[in-house]
C-alpha cells in the first residue's frame, strides 16, 4: 500500500469505503475517503487492505483479483449482485447470496441444459456448476460425494439445496416418477418441518441430509432422506412474531368443509398451541381489514387474525396436497396425518385447575371437558384413561424396601402442564419422523453404486434470549466450521507441503476446544446437562453453576456479568453462560435447558398412546421402540447420534463441495446491500481465512499431465519426449511467462493469484497472453 493509492479503509454500514492513505502513524493510517466532502479519519493498519484498480470490475473467480482480502472479496460480490449475478466462486468455494426475488431465467430448464457436463470455469458461476462437478467427481473417481451448505437462518440454504436436487435428477435421471418424486418430498417436509421465525418466513427447523443414489451407470435410482433435531419446544410455543409448524394453520385455513367438521377444526386463534406469541394481524393491508370486519366470513373463520398477510397457508395447503399426490401418499394416509395435527391441536386447550381437595394434585378444567373429548377421538384414546393420565403418574418406588410397588401421584397444576406438552412434543415429533419415512419409502433403491448428497442443517443463530436449541444449533455448526477448516484449510497446506512449495503456514483459529467444550466426556457441556438430569431435584441452576465451576478459565466459556457484550449484563451468572464461538460469542440463558434435554414422557402416558386404538398412533410410537430408555433417547444421546452419524457422513468422502450462502439484509428484500453485515457473514464463515490462505498461496493450479496432453500436439516432436514436468517447463519459458508468478510442484504448477486472469477486453501482452490462454484451454482447477 502507497500513499495515493486507493484503499478499503473501515466503513460501520458498509463494511469498508474507498479513501487514500495520506498519513502513515506506528500501528494505525489517516485516510481521507474518497467520496466528496467527507472527514479524514484513522483506522488500524490491520483493517485498512488494498483496492484494485478499477473497483467496478468484477471477477467470476474471486481468486483472479490481485489483491485477495475482504475488502476486495466483499467489493466483487457487491458489484456482482448489483448485476443479479449472485453466485461467485472462490476457488471451488461457491458463494451465493439471497437475491430474494426470481431472477429471470437463472435456474430455467434450458440453463440447466447448459451445465450439463461443463467443467467448473467455463460458464458463469452457479449452483449447477456445483451440482455438476459433484456429479463428474462421483463418476469419474467412482466415490460418494457431498455438499455441503451452509449459512445464517434466511440465507438461502434450502433454496439451494432444491436447486441442486432439481438439477441432478433432470440432468441424470432416467425420466421416471423417482426423479420428480425426490424433487416433490420438499413441500411435504417443509409443511412438517418448517415455520415462519422472525429471520426467515419458512425457516427449516430440523437438519436434513438429502443422498441421491446412482446405478452403475450413473443414473439416479432413487433417494434417501435423514434429519436431525427438530427444534420440539416451537410445538408448544413461539416468541413474538413467529408461529408453529406450517402444517397447522394450513390445515385451518385449506381442509375441506368435511374434514373440518371431522377433526373439529376451527380458526388458528382457537388453538393454545398457534395463537400465543404469534404474527398478529397486520390492520393496516386493506384485504386484511375487510376480511377482519367480517368476522363471520369464511375467509375469517378459516383464518382468523393469525393470518399473516405475507403467507397464503389455503395456496400452501393445496400445494401441499398436490405433492402429497405426486409422491405416492393416498387419501387414508393423508387423513392420518392430520388427524395427528388436529389432535395436537385440541390437547395443547386441555387446561387445568387445582383440585379442591387436600391431595395437592389438580384437575381438567370444564371449558376443557370438550376438547378432551376430541383430543381423545382423535389420538384414539379412551378419554377417562387421557384424564388420568394427563393428571396423575405412575410411579414405581423402592419406599420401605417394597421394590416395584406401583403407586400413583397426582400431578400439580404446573406438572400437568408439563406433561400435557411433553405429549403433545412426542406426538407431533413421532409424526415428523413419520413423515420422513414415508418420504423415504417414495423413492426406494435396491442397491446403489454411489450417491450425492447434501446437507442442509439451520446456519449458526444468536438471537437476544439464545436457549437450548440455539445451543444445539450453534454446536452443529461448530463441527462443520472444523470441517470446513480440515477440509479446506488443512489440506491446502499439506498439499503445499507435499509439492514442496515452501509455502509459509497460514494461521487459521483451530476450533477443538469449543467441541470439547461442548462434547467432552464427563466435563462437556451436554454430559454435564445429562448428570443434571439424573438428579432427584435437576434444576437449570445448579447445572449452570456445575458448568462455570468445571470450566473456570476456559478461554470459551464466561459468566454473563463479566461479558463485555452489553446486553447480556442482565442475565445472572447462575442463569447463563457465554459461548466464544467461530462465528461469535453467544449468551445461552439456561431456564428450561433441563426440561428441554429431557422430554420424555412419564410412563403413564407412554403406554397410553402406545396402547391407542388408532392403529396409525400405535405405530408412531411402536416403531421408534425406545419406551425404556425414552429420557436419554431424548436428550444427549440422540443428539451425539446426531454428531457421530454427522462425524461419519463427512468422513467417508474425500469429495465434498462448499456453498456458502449469504444473507443481504435482515429486511428481506430485493436489492438491498448492507456491506457490514455481509462482512460479517464472510468472516463467519471462514471465507476470510481461505483468502489469507490464498493470498499467500497459489489457489489456481494444474497437474502437469493435463498440461501435456494439452500442449503435446503443438510442440515439437523433441519436446514432447520430455516428461511432463520438464516438459511444462520448457513450455512457459516459451510463452515468457514471469517466474515469479507460478510454482513448480512435484505434480502440478501452481499460480499466484490474479496470474490466471478471465477474458475482458483488454488487449493481452505476450506474458499474459500465455497463461489466458491456458485458462480457456483447461479446467485450471484441480
Ligand atoms: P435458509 O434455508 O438458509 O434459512 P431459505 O433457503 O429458506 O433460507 O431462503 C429464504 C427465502 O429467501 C426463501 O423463502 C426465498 O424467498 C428467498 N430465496 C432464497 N434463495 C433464493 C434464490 N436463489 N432466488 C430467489 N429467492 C431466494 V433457515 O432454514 O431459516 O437456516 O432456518
Ligand atoms: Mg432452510
Amino acid at each position: 500500500m502507497e500513499d495515493g493509492k486507493p484503499v478499503w479503509a473501515p466503513h460501520p454500514a458498509d463494511g469498508f469505503q474507498l479513501g487514500t492513505i495520506v498519513d502513515i502513524g506506528a500501528d494505525s493510517l489517516t485516510i481521507e475517503p474518497l467520496k466528496q466532502g467527507q472527514k479524514s479519519f484513522t483506522a488500524q493498519i490491520n483493517q485498512v487492505f488494498p483496492a484494485e484498480d478499477d473497483v467496478n470490475k468484477h471477477v467470476e473467480d474471486n481468486c483472479s483479483l490481485m489483491y485477495l482480502n475482504e475488502a476486495t472479496l466483499l467489493n466483487n460480490i457487491r458489484v456482482r449482485y448489483s448485476k443479479d449475478k449472485i453466485y461467485t466462486f472462490v476457488a471451488n468455494i461457491l458463494i451465493a447470496v439471497n437475491p430474494y426475488y426470481d431472477i429471470p431465467k437463472l435456474y430455467a430448464p434450458e440453463t440447466i441444459k447448459q451445465y450439463r457436463g461443463k467443467s467448473l470455469g467455463t460458464l458463469p458461476p452457479h449452483v449447477y456448476a456445483i451440482a455438476d462437478k459433484a456429479y463428474r467427481d462421483m463418476r469419474v473417481l467412482k466415490m460418494s460425494q457431498s455438499i455441503i451448505v451452509s449459512g445464517e437462518s434466511g440465507a438461502g440454504k434450502t433454496e439451494n439445496t432444491k436447486f441442486v436436487l432439481r438439477y441432478l435428477t433432470s440432468s441424470y435421471g432416467t425420466g421416471q416418477d423417482i426423479d420428480e418424486r425426490i424433487v416433490e418430498a420438499n413441500p411435504l417436509l417443509e409443511a412438517f418441518g418448517n415455520a415462519k421465525t422472525v429471520r426467515n418466513n419458512n425457516s427449516s427447523r430440523f437438519g436434513k441430509f438429502v443422498e441421491i443414489h446412482f446405478n452403475e451407470k450413473n443414473a439416479v435410482v432413487g433417494g434417501f432422506v435423514s434429519h436431525y433435531l427438530l427444534e420440539k419446544s416451537r410445538i408448544c410455543q413461539q416468541s413474538q412474531e413467529e408461529r408453529n409448524y406450517h402444517i397447522f394453520y394450513r390445515l385451518c385455513a385449506g381442509a375441506s368443509e368435511d374434514i373440518r367438521t371431522k377433526l373439529h377444526l376451527g380458526s388458528p386463534d382457537a388453538f393454545r398451541y398457534l395463537n400465543r406469541g404469534c404474527t398478529r394481524f397486520f390492520a393496516n393491508k386493506e384485504t386484511d381489514k375487510q376480511i377482519l370486519q367480517n368476522r363471520k366470513s369464511p375467509e375469517y373463520l378459516k383464518a382468523g387474525p393469525l393470518k399473516d398477510p405475507l403467507l397464503d397457508d389455503q395456496g400452501d395447503f393445496n400445494r401441499m396436497c398436490g405433492a402429497m399426490k405426486k409422491i405416492g401418499l393416498d387419501d387414508t394416509e393423508k387423513l392420518d396425518l392430520f388427524r395427528v395435527v388436529a389432535g395436537v391441536l385440541h390437547l395443547g386447550n386441555i387446561d387445568f385447575e387445582e383440585a379442591g381437595s387436600t391431595s395437592g394434585g389438580c384437575t381438567i378444567r370444564n371449558q376443557s371437558s370438550q376438547t378432551v373429548d376430541y383430543c381423545a377421538d382423535l389420538l384414539g384414546l379412551e378419554e377417562q384413561d387421557l384424564r388420568i393420565s394427563l393428571t396423575s403418574r405412575v410411579m414405581l418406588t423402592t419406599a420401605g424396601g417394597a421394590k416395584g410397588t406401583v403407586i400413583k401421584v397426582p400431578l400439580k397444576v404446573e406438572q400437568a402442564n408439563n406433561a400435557r406438552d411433553a405429549l403433545a412434543k412426542a406426538v407431533y415429533s413421532r409424526l415428523f419422523d413419520h413423515v420422513v419415512t414415508r418420504v423415504n419409502q417414495c423413492f426406494p433403491f435396491d442397491s446403489s453404486a454411489n450417491f450425492i448428497g447434501v446437507l442442509d442443517i439451520a446456519g449458526f443463530e444468536y438471537f437476544e434470549h439464545n436457549s437450548f436449541e440455539q445451543f444445539c444449533i450453534n454446536y452443529c455448526n461448530e463441527k462443520l466450521q472444523q470441517f470446513f477448516n480440515e477440509r479446506i484449510l488443512k489440506e491446502e497446506q499439506e498439499l503445499y507441503q507435499k509439492e514442496g512449495l515452501g509455502v509459509n503456514e497460514v494461521h487459521y483459529v483451530d476450533n477443538q476446544d469449543c467441541i470439547d467444550l461442548v462434547e467432552a466426556k464427563l466435563v462437556g457441556i451436554l454430559d454435564i446437562l445429562d448428570e443434571e438430569n439424573r438428579l432427584p431435584q435437576p434444576s437449570d441452576q445448579h447445572f449452570t453453576e456445575t458448568v462455570h465451576n468445571k470450566h473456570r478459565n476456559h478461554f470459551r466459556l464466561t459468566v454473563p456479568r463479566k461479558s463485555k457484550l452489553q446486553v447480556h449484563r442482565n442475565v445472572r451468572d447462575d442463569e447463563g453462560f457465554i459461548v466464544r464461538h467461530f462465528a461469535g460469542a453467544v449468551c445461552y440463558e439456561t431456564t428450561k435447558f433441563v426440561e428441554k434435554n429431557n422430554d420424555a414422557l412419564h410412563m403413564s402416558l407412554e403406554c397410553l398412546v402406545s396402547e391407542s386404538k388408532d392403529r396409525f398412533i400405535r405405530e408412531l410410537f411402536e416403531n421408534s421402540n425406545n419406551t425404556k430408555d425414552s429420557k436419554q433417547k431424548a436428550g444427549k444421546l440422540s443428539f451425539i447420534s446426531v454428531g457421530n452419524k454427522f462425524k461419519v457422513r463427512t468422513n467417508v468422502y474425500t469429495g465434498s463441495s462448499f456453498i456458502r450462502c449469504i444473507k443481504p439484509n435482515l429486511k428481506m428484500v430485493s436489492h438491498q446491500f448492507e456491506g457490514a453485515q455481509i462482512l460479517s457473514q464472510l468472516q463467519c464463515s471462514g471465507m476470510v481465512s481461505v483468502l489469507d490462505l490464498m493470498q499467500g498461496g497459489f489457489p489456481s493450479r494444474a497437474p502437469f499431465h493435463e498440461l501435456y496432453n494439452m500442449y503435446k500436439q503443438y510442440m515439437p516432436a523433441k519436446l514432447t519426449r520430455l516428461d511432463p514436468r520438464l516438459f511444462c517447463k520448457a513450455l512457459f519459458k516459451a510463452l515468457g511467462l514471469n517466474e515469479n508468478d507460478y510454482k513448480f510442484g512435484l505434480t502440478r504448477v501452481f499460480f499466484r493469484p490474479g496470474k490466471v486472469r478471465p477474458s475482458d477486453n483488454k488487449p493481452l501482452s505476450a506474458n499474459t497472453w500465455g497463461i489466458h490462454f491456458l485458462r480457456n484451454k483447461m479446467l485450471y482447477r484441480a
